[in-house]
Order: structure tokens, then sequence, then C-alpha cells
């Protein structure tokens, strides 16, 4: 019996997994493989510079399997190199949202019996953002990968406003259409803009007023439940998320909002 063969529990059950490293091919080799640009001229100097970076960055047996000029004074590297450290996975905890999850016919139903009326939400992608696809995704009628989106439901009046939508404008428009919750998806930023949008849009709820009346989401590529929390909005929503999951977290919440 090879390697390979041996059952999933089996393998997984010989893992020590309050000292995990990277795995390469051999378990806890330890191995990372890196990319990244130094602005310095392509040479050897260049390739040395790269491997004594990594080893201040922990990573024993540099090497530099790839380096090339960018510009005359940039160089990009493939390198790999042997993480020299490791972490207790058991201790790892991340704040999850308590979902209980129902198709697009159940939360209908669930609105029609239990809130008893048609429920409102609104959507944008805020501030600079130009990214429409997420928020199209969870909103559209024609939803994403098989997943209707919430102007579909019959009990839902989903408005999507589109992108780089002022949070002034958004907040306006919840005001005036009485909008149980408000949807805006944001793409992360290197720059943290998206930190500062989505802290103002919480401000101007609560001078409102409004804060503690409407359900308050983000959602995106790199939106974690956690950083959600933090800034103050009621979930955060990533990758693989569809209407429904959305659908059913507001309508328990507005459920045990009566
Ligand atoms: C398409 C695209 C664009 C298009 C957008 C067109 C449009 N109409 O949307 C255009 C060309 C305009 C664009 C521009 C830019 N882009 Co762009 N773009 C992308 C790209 C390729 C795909 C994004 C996408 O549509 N994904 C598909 C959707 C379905 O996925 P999603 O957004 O993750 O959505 C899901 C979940 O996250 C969640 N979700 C999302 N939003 C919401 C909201 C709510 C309420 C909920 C509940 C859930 C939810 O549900 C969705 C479905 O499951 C990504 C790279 C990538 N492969 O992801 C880069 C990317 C997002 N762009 C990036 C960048 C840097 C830019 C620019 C700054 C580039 C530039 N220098 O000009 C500009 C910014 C413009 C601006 N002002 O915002 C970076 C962002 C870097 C980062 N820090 O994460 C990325 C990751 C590319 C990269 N690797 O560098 N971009």
């Amino acid at each position: 019996m090879d390697e390979f063969s041996v059952n999933k529990e089996e393998r997984v059950s010989k893992i020590d997994l309050s000292r995990i490293t990277p795995y390469g091919d051999t378990m806890n080799d330890g191995k990372v493989q890196l990319s990244f640009t130094l602005p310095v001229p392509f040479g050897p100097e260049a390739d040395e510079a790269a491997k004594l970076l990594m080893r201040k960055m922990g990573l024993k047996n540099p090497q530099i399997v790839f380096s090339k000029e960018m510009t005359s004074d940039f160089t990009f590297f493939v390198a790999y190199g042997e993480s020299s450290y490791t972490l207790d996975y058991t201790s790892i905890r991340v704040p999850k949202i308590a979902l209980e999850k129902m198709s697009m016919e159940e939360v209908d139903k669930f609105i029609e019996e239990r809130i008893r009326r048609k429920i409102v939400v609104v959507g944008a992608s805020t501030g600079t953002d130009a990214h429409t696809v997420g928020i199209d995704a969870i909103m559209n009628m024609k939803g994403f990968a098989g997943h209707y989106g919430l102007e579909r439901y019959k009990n839902i009046d989903a408005y999507n406003l589109g992108s780089q939508v002022q949070n002034e404008e958004l907040v306006a428009k919840a005001i005036e259409l009485s909008a149980d919750a408000i949807l805006i998806s944001q793409t992360v930023t290197a720059k943290n803009v998206h930190l500062k949008n989505m802290t103002s849009l919480v401000e101007l709820l609560e001078a409102e007023n409004l804060r503690k009346r409407i359900i308050l989401i983000a959602g995106g590529a790199r939106i974690t439940h956690e950083l959600a929390k933090e800034l103050g909005y009621d979930a955060g929503f990533g990758p693989g998320t569809f209407a429904e999951d959305v659908a059913s977290f507001i309508v328990h919440r507005l459920e045990s909002m009566a």
C-alpha cells in the first residue's frame, strides 16, 4: 500500500494539529513558495538581497528559482523557502454567522407566515468602489451560479442602486423606502479606503438614529464576518455566498427584532 492509498481518516489522525507547518511534499517540511518584487536592478545582488530578506522573514534555505527584470530598477522573484514556525491549529476560533439556511421558497413562506408583510432591501457597491458583480450576484433577478437573486423573491422588494454610490445617497434611499436591510459590497483595498467608507456608513446611520432599526450587512471577496462585526455591521459575507444565505439571515434577524 503506497502513501496515497492509506485512507483519509488514518492520514489525518497522524497529523499533530497542535504543531502544524506548511506541507510541500513531505509532512512538516515547511515548504512555501513566494513571489515578490524588489526595487533593485536585476542581477546576482538582487537575488542575494531576495534571499536575505527571506531569511529575515523566518524562512530557512531560501532558493531563488526565477528572477526577471521588470524595468531597469525592479526585479521580480519566484522563490522557495522553509517555514521555521509552527502553530496550534486547535486553538483557532473564527467567528461565523449562525445561519439556518432556507431556500428561496422557504424564505418567501417564512416572510408570509412570520413577518406578514413584504420586506425591503436596499443594496449598493459604495464609495469609489466600481465592482458590481458581487452585489448583482446577490440582488439581481437572474442571480449567480443557478441561485436566483433577491429581486426574484416574491416577498422581498429589492433595490440595487449599482456602484460608486455615496453613503449619504444610500442612507437617503433607505429612509425613503423604509428599508429593513442595507446591503453593501466592498472591495478590500490596500490603502484601507474600504474601512473608512464602511465606518462612515455606520456613523451616518447612527446619526439618523437608524442603526438599531436596520439590518446592516457587508459583503465582498475579502470581507469576513469578523471584520464586519468589528466595524459595527450585523454580518459579513464572503466568497461562495448566495442570495438565500443573506435572505435567511435577514428574515431570522427581522423576526428576532420584532
Ligand atoms: C471584474 C473586476 C473588475 C471590473 C469590475 C466590473 C464590474 N462591473 O463589476 C473593473 C474592470 C471595473 C475593475 C476595476 C478595478 N479593479 Co477589479 N476586479 C475584477 C475581478 C477580475 C473580478 C471581480 C468579480 O466580479 N468577481 C465575481 C463576484 C461574483 O465575486 P465577489 O465580488 O467575490 O462576490 C461574491 C462574494 O464576495 C459575495 N459578495 C460580494 N459582494 C457582496 C455584498 C453583499 C451584501 C453580500 C451579502 C455578499 C457579497 O457574494 C458574491 C457571490 O458569491 C477581480 C479579481 C477576481 N478574480 O476576483 C478584480 C479585483 C477585485 N479588482 C481589483 C482592483 C485593484 C481593481 C482596480 C483598483 C484596478 C485599477 N488599478 O484600476 C479597479 C478599481 C475600480 C474601482 N473604482 O473600484 C483587485 C482588488 C485588490 C484587493 N485589494 O483585493 C482585484 C482582486 C484584482 C487583483 N487581484 O488585483 N475590476
